[in-house]
């Protein structure tokens, strides 16, 4: 790609697709949005407004294989990642796929062979608290040994209500994924037994998702606990924290001062995944642009996007079954 400006096309003019393509368009240096769709062509056309010189395609297909795009970055709904990403990389053009890669392992399956045919990584996936620094901090000082041995991973994801109930396999690949990931990430190593145990919001809603834990265990033996909330009533929350031999650390609270008043101490608790993430998604697309003009690829790979899926899958039959799912991880291939 060399050091020109990335053009990119965006599929899904949605509530994410829309805070990329405006990062893209005002605060990545390098890039610049030149074409959107969206089953919506409200939402197409208002995201294109925004991008100046970006054209509305009706087919995302067409997106993709238009010369004036050089790299695709899909915001649709989940259940399209994986087809539109395997597009893509039968295109030869780098994309940066929001999670999950897929709903299904044997959707992520398949993009995984269509990459490696491919032949060099071109897959990016979303999984953007990489990019959040205060997760950052925690992997770094977990990394200098100062606790010893990692002994257990803790995530804590509290999501404020959702428009929509999210049924307990939508939490575990829609919302849970970002812990698996973040679990396979910090720890350094694969997960090799899950067992979800979960509440439904009421029996009337027997699929509907509450709260729900998944317990891992780790190739080490390290335990790891992701717990889930889909209903706050408060604001939105994510925090890590991870047990050593001689000490822990957990991610630094979200830095919003806090107030101090009437006997009271307080301090704003961030609405929702925009607000909480928003320099994460920021330094996310400015990295993947980085490296497109480097002719490399960098960040969460289509592995990544593929092993959270092997995890979310074991889940989700522990979550139909009620006890735990053994987990083999398959041999890393050597691109990854
Ligand atoms: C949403 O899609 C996100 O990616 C948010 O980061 C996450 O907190 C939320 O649970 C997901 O539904």
């Amino acid at each position: 790609m060399g050091s020109e400006t990335v053009n990119v096309g965006v599929i899904g003019a949605g509530a994410i697709g829309s805070v990329h393509a405006d990062n893209l368009t005002r605060r990545t240096r390098g890039a610049t949005v030149t074409a959107v769709t969206d089953i919506d062509d409200e939402k197409a056309n208002a995201v294109a407004a925004a991008c100046e010189g970006a054209r509305v395609y009706t087919d995302a297909g067409d997106l993709i294989a238009a010369p004036g795009v050089d790299a695709v970055l899909i915001a649709s709904t989940d259940a399209t990642h994986a087809d539109f990403t395997i597009s893509c990389l039968k295109a030869g053009k780098p994309v940066l796929c929001e999670k999950p890669l897929a709903t299904t392992l044997a959707d992520a399956e398949r993009v995984l062979r269509a990459e490696l045919a491919a032949g060099r990584r071109l897959a990016q996936v979303g999984f953007m608290r990489q990019y959040d620094q205060a997760h950052r901090d925690l992997y770094n000082l977990l990394k200098t040994g100062d606790i010893g041995a990692a002994l257990k991973f803790r995530s804590v994801h509290i999501n404020p209500l959702f428009s929509r109930v999210l049924t307990i396999d939508s939490v575990i690949t829609n919302s849970l994924i970002h812990d698996i990931h973040s679990a396979r990430w910090i720890m350094g190593e694969e997960i090799s037994s899950a067992y979800v145990q979960w509440l439904p919001v009421d029996p009337a809603r027997p699929r509907g998702a509450r709260l729900a834990d998944i317990q891992v265990i780790f190739e080490s033996g390290a335990l790891g606990s992701l717990e889930y909330n889909g209903d706050s009533g408060y604001g939105y929350e994510v925090t890590v924290e991870v047990t050593g031999e001689t000490g822990s650390v957990r991610t630094a609270s979200h830095p919003s001062p806090s107030l101090r008043q009437s006997g009271t101490l307080s301090r704003a608790i961030t609405p929702n995944w925009p607000e909480r993430f928003a320099q994460a998604y920021i330094d996310e697309v400015q990295d993947w642009i980085n490296a497109i003009r480097r002719n490399e690829a960098t960040g969460p790979s289509a592995w990544d996007g593929y092993m959270s899926l092997v995890v979310a899958d074991a889940s989700i039959r522990s979550a139909e079954t009620g006890g735990p799912q053994p987990i083999s991880a398959s041999a890393r291939p050597s691109l990854y």
